[in-house]
């Protein structure tokens, strides 16, 4: 399987999970801008929708859609426990966060990576953040992970999004548990292994 990527984009959650669960990847990087890829492929040609993660499967079948890649993923090593059984209650607690993730974090960060954007969105949409990360706050001051006691691929994609905050100047000093919940999943060494190929870290 090939993950397409950007270095510290949202196809970071899908590369710590493959490595969580212990799956080999090939990874190649791709160019945001130039939609051109490292080894000089068109993206568009090989995701028209022309965003990371794409997940190339061995048919060369495309998967899309980062929630969707790492259920994917994790439910190729049933035993890492990166996601609860399809069709359990769990598992749609498991979807709810990553909706939640994806609908109301991921793409409320998205405007404050663009430099034109005006500085009176910047601010609201900071505030949108902290409404929405309150809420899990909430949660991750009762539990180290999302779900309870167990690590899956919803923390992989917090973590993931959250590690934009500092990049954008969002300030999340009024929210220990989820800088606890940076630190612990940050320690994990899958995390700083998948930082670590995609230039992140030493
Ligand atoms: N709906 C997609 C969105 C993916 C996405 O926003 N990817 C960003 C990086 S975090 C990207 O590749 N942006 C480049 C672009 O849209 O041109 C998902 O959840 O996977």
């Amino acid at each position: 399987m090939k993950l397409y990527y950007s270095p510290g984009a949202c196809s970071l959650a899908p590369h710590i999970v493959a490595l969580e669960a212990g799956i080999p990847l090939q990874l190649e990087k791709v160019d945001g801008k130039a939609k051109r890829t490292e080894s000089g492929a068109d993206f568009w040609q090989i995701n028209p929708k022309g965003y990371v993660p794409t997940l190339e499967l061995d048919s060369g079948e495309i998967l899309t859609e980062g929630p969707v890649i790492s259920q994917y993923l994790a439910d190729q090593m049933p035993a890492s426990g990166l996601a609860p059984a399809n069709g359990t209650l769990p598992r749609y607690h498991l979807q709810e966060f990553l909706g939640y993730i994806n609908s109301e974090l991921h793409k409320t960060y998205s405007p404050l990576f663009k430099p034109d954007t005006p500085e009176a969105t910047r601010t609201e949409r900071k505030e949108y953040l902290k409404r929405r990360y309150q809420l899990l706050e909430n949660v991750l001051a009762k539990q180290p992970f999302l779900l309870g006691e167990q690590f899956t691929v919803a923390d992989a994609y917090l973590f993931t999004v959250t590690n934009w905050a500092r990049h954008v100047e969002l300030d999340l000093s009024g929210f220990p548990a989820l800088q606890a919940f940076q630190k612990r999943v940050g320690e994990r060494p899958a995390v700083h292994a998948a930082m670590k190929s995609e230039g992140l870290v030493k």
